[in-house]
């Protein structure tokens, strides 16, 4: 009788025991910094400094220091803000185009000692971050307005050293800012002069990266061309409803001129550079009184929160503090609504208790049931040799759906090239009403549709790089 229930104990084991392998990966891949950096989904932007006390966007470098001068300053306001409009981390102006730092550094006297502000801004936001548990980073303009040896090798120096500074000063950093907007076409300093650099080489980028490599291992570098994540060609937080996470990397430096291509990514890119849509949350990126009343709305927020995060991108909101020093009220009113409808309308996924059939199976280990169980780790696949399927959630009951989510598993590439979604509707599959191309899907993807009430929807995957690797699949 023992005998036979150790027996019986071992053939389940044995039929549930699966040692089919994963799907090789499809090249480019993401490095595991990059997969946890696109799963923050929503972050934060702060511009302030001098631009902030005089009403500008550029400031020219000669500003005097003195009129830095915020007089109820509070980074914990800005954190708990930030942390309650569910924002994953924030980065900071540490340097804008006007040179000045926000940081008490020996390296120039155009900083934060010298202003009528006692203290170190970039310490403090990195010290609230800790307390209210948010990721920090930083933007260190290229471009410096303030520097007589701006368009020398000598600035060169000072940039990097800078940067050194920064990545050693403050624990750790998730991403840093190079900024792709310089002196091509600008103004410089007191004099208004006009300087021309070679925007691809001047500010030797790899080497910077090199440095933040050595220095911050796990921080993303951002720029027009990666490596860490890119720009996506606008500055109104959207991205192509169409975005492959690469880039050929060959082609593209930052001050790249092509957006459109930065928009949608190079579907041949052989470097995994995801997109990051920033934009801020009123039509300037320092604060100006006379936009007090130009706020994004809620409304507005989560648009751009579909074009972003739901395109397969990250959510880079800027808030301008404002000259006290805080945070404006409407803005933290707006910005915390937006949050707390994202969440209700995302929050109760209808397909957990679905059932589920998958066209394909590769192994047990990678059954259907693992599109819809909510954990992004485990993940529905199909054999080697198959690039295609479908997958079908059965209600128990009929539900009314708007959204649909769809995330791969991206540690193994990006793959899917095509897909449809249907519903049931008297018995017959429809095609979902959706105003956008169903091509890319990637590390997340949300459809918005009308209303429809149905017991069972369908998502056709007709083409992709590679055998699918579907991680989740949601509805609400
Ligand atoms: C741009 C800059 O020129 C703007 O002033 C702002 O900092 C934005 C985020 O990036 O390139």
């Amino acid at each position: 009788m023992k005998n036979t229930l150790i027996f019986c104990a071992f053939m389940a084991f044995v039929s549930c025991a699966d040692n089919t392998p994963a799907p090789a990966p499809v090249y480019p891949i993401p490095a595991p910094k990059q997969v946890a950096w696109q799963q923050m989904e929503t972050y934060a932007f702060i511009h302030f400094g001098l631009n902030t006390f005089n009403d500008m966007e550029w400031g020219y470098g000669d500003t005097d220091p003195k009129t830095f001068n915020p007089t109820r300053l509070d980074t914990r306001q800005w954190a708990s803000t930030l942390k309650e409009a569910g924002m994953k981390g924030v980065i900071i102006t540490a340097k804008h185009h006007d040179g000045f730092c926000l940081w008490p550094t020996d390296l120039t006297d155009y900083n934060i000692t010298h202003s009528s502000y006692n203290g170190d801004v970039v310490g403090e936001l990195a010290e609230a971050c800790r307390e209210y548990g948010l990721k920090f980073g930083v933007y260190l303009s290229p471009w410096d307005r303030n520097r007589a040896d701006y368009g020398s090798p000598s600035y060169v120096e000072y940039y990097h050293a800078q940067l050194r500074d920064l990545m050693t000063r403050y624990g750790d950093i998730f991403e840093i800012w190079f900024d792709g907007a310089n002196g091509g076409d600008g103004y410089y300093g007191g004099a208004r002069e006009r300087r021309n650099i070679d925007r691809r080489n001047y500010y030797d980028f790899p080497r910077a990266w090199a440095t933040v490599e050595e220095l911050q291992p796990n921080a993303i570098c951002f720029s027009d061309a990666g490596p860490g994540c890119r720009w996506v060609g606008n500055e109104s937080g959207h991205v192509g409803a169409t975005n492959w996470s690469f880039l050929r990397a060959a082609e593209v430096y930052p001050g790249y001129p092509n957006g459109d291509e930065l928009f949608i990514g190079h579907a041949d890119g052989d470097a995994w550079v995801a997109a990051e849509c920033d934009v801020s949350i009123r039509p300037g990126w320092f604060y100006h009184e006379s936009e007090d009343d130009k706020v994004k709305t809620p409304d507005d927020l989560q648009e751009i929160y579909y074009q972003s995060v739901g395109h397969n991108g990250t959510m880079l909101l800027n808030f301008p503090v404002n000259k006290e020093g805080l945070i404006s009220q409407t803005d933290s009113i707006n910005a915390v609504t937006f949050h707390q409808r994202i969440t209700q309308e995302l929050g109760n996924n209808l397909l957990l208790d679905a059932k589920v059939e998958a066209s394909d199976i590769r192994g047990k280990r990678f059954a259907a049931t693992q599109a819809n169980d909510g954990d992004f780790e485990s993940y529905w696949a199909t054999p080697d040799d198959v690039n295609n399927g479908s997958l079908t959630f059965t209600f128990s009951q009929p539900q009314s759906v708007t959204r649909l989510l769809l995330q791969e598993y991206i540690p193994l590439g990006q793959r899917v090239k095509n897909f449809n979604v249907e519903y049931l509707h008297e018995g017959n599959w429809q095609p979902l009403a959706l105003d956008e191309e169903t091509t890319t899907i990637g590390y997340k993807r949300i459809l918005r549709f009308p209303k429809v009430t149905t017991n069972a929807l369908r998502v056709n995957f007709t083409d992709a790089r590679g055998p699918l690797c579907i991680s989740e699949v949601a509805a609400f």
